[in-house]
């Protein structure tokens, strides 16, 4: 991974030159180093209260306060058994907890499916320890049944330490990738094919990492939110029905919804019909249900973990047939079912409507369908000068407009407007079958 922004993966696998760093823990370094790490080889050793959490373990005392057998926390044998135990798993003759202390971190429950715990580098900004973890899934079954925990050894430190988990999966089954504070260039460059002015290139610090949905949100997923609060959507409030296709042409009938349309829909496809009043109804919700914020992602926010780190057209590359992996678009079957649907590419990617979620290669955050399937809804008002005034640190768009921007290009559209600076928009209660969203939750760290 050359890009940068991605994860810097850390092997689970031991370093036994821990045993070299018995000298003073470093005070200021900004990487701490993982002296060692396991995955859930002995899942009863540190047992946590809550899923997606984690502690930091100082002495043998809280290892076993942590354990199976809490009540035995002060008896003597039992912390040596646990330290014990613990050094094994690590594959490690002795813990130093002058020098030395435990992360210990729990994943979710899968659905039964087994997982493993991997820590990424730990990261010191100022005086709090940044602990980013990754829980892996296995297809094959383990003995254990419980969420993944992980444990890795570090050098001691005595700032505050926040453990920041990599993949969420919320009360949707909603999978939510953590996405790296950091710079890069929003907009293309002078040169790029197809470009429009407005896509003047400028640099853009987003300087919180936040979590975004690995998919558009999908029809399923809409069906709860529906199911809880009988909210009617736009296009049901006003009878009017949104605009599709309608197996010959691109039109507004009152009979086309989130719920009905033209093509087949499964519940894992992604929800279309939506307004960008409807997203943010969707995302209140979800707010509400699971006390965290839920947001729509920012113009800003949305090309940045579209781009994941590259500067080309697209994710995937330049040229259009670079598309072919990653995005569902207007292509041959398309053509096939819509006669004047002249933009459509030669290719064939298997989906003349909508796909469903998750179909094509993900981008280097993890990211699915970032181009094609659906538009997705910004939080943004559109503006075409926007760029020449906008600051560079955490742009939100203008304070007023009359369109909210949209991203990304659908299953309808050719390449160009697939690219990742491409910019669309629509009035907030428009609604079509090539527009969705997918939502931006708030990190749970402080
Ligand atoms: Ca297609
Ligand atoms: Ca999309």
């Amino acid at each position: 991974m050359s890009r940068g922004l991605s994860f810097p993966g850390v092997c689970v696998v031991v370093a036994l030159a821990a045993m070299s760093l018995h000298g003073q823990p470093p005070k200021d370094a900004k990487e701490l180093k993982i002296l060692a790490s396991a995955s859930d080889t002995e899942p009863n050793l540190i047992r946590l209260k809550k899923d997606d959490s984690g502690v930091v373990i100082r002495s043998a005392q809280e290892l076993v306060a942590h354990s199976a057998k809490p009540d035995s926390a002060k008896d003597p044998a039992a912390q040596k058994e646990a330290e014990a135990a613990l050094a094994r798993a690590l594959k490690l003759e002795k813990i130093d907890w002058s020098m030395q202390m435990i992360l210990a971190v729990q994943g979710h429950p899968s659905k039964g499916e087994a997982g493993s715990i991997r820590f990424d580098v730990p990261r010191i900004t100022e005086k709090v320890l940044r602990v980013v973890w990754n829980q892996e899934h296995r297809v094959t079954r383990f003995p254990y049944k419980g969420p993944p925990t992980g444990f890795a050894l570090v050098d001691r430190f005595e700032g505050e330490v926040v453990f920041v988990p990599r993949k969420q999966v919320n009360s949707l089954d909603m999978s939510l990738l953590l996405i790296p504070a950091g710079k890069f260039v929003m907009g293309s460059p002078k040169g790029e094919e197809d470009r429009l002015d407005e896509e003047l290139p400028h640099e853009v610090e987003i300087t919180q990492h936040f979590y975004l949905a690995k998919h558009e949100v999908t029809v399923g997923q809409f069906k709860a939110f529906i199911k809880a609060t009988n909210y009617q959507t736009e296009a049901e409030k006003d009878g009017k029905g949104g605009k599709a296709f309608d197996g010959k042409e691109f039109v507004q009938k009152p009979e086309f919804t989130w719920k009905k349309l033209h093509f087949t829909q499964t519940d894992d496809h992604p929800v279309t019909v939506v307004s960008w009043n409807d997203a943010m109804a969707f995302c209140a919700w979800l707010s509400k249900k699971e006390g965290r914020i839920y947001r729509l992602p920012t113009e800003a926010e949305w090309e940045y973990a579209c781009r994941a780190g590259t500067k080309t057209r697209f994710s995937a590359g330049a040229r259009d047939a670079d598309l072919q992996a990653v995005a569902n678009l207007a292509d041959a079957t398309l053509q096939l079912k819509w006669k004047d649907a002249f933009w459509a590419t030669k290719w064939n990617d298997g989906f003349p409507f909508t796909s469903p979620v998750g179909s094509f290669q993900a981008n280097d955050f993890g990211l699915h369908d970032m181009h094609g399937n659906v538009w997705e809804w910004c939080s943004d008002w559109y503006d075409e000068s926007y760029y020449t005034k906008s600051p560079k640190q955490d742009p939100q768009g203008p304070t007023t407009g009359k369109e909210r921007v949209q991203r990304g290009g659908a299953w309808s559209t050719q390449p160009k407007f697939c690219r990742c600076a491409f910019r669309d928009y629509h009035v907030p209660v428009y609604r079509s079958d090539c527009v969705g969203f997918r939502v931006v939750a708030a990190t749970t760290e402080k």
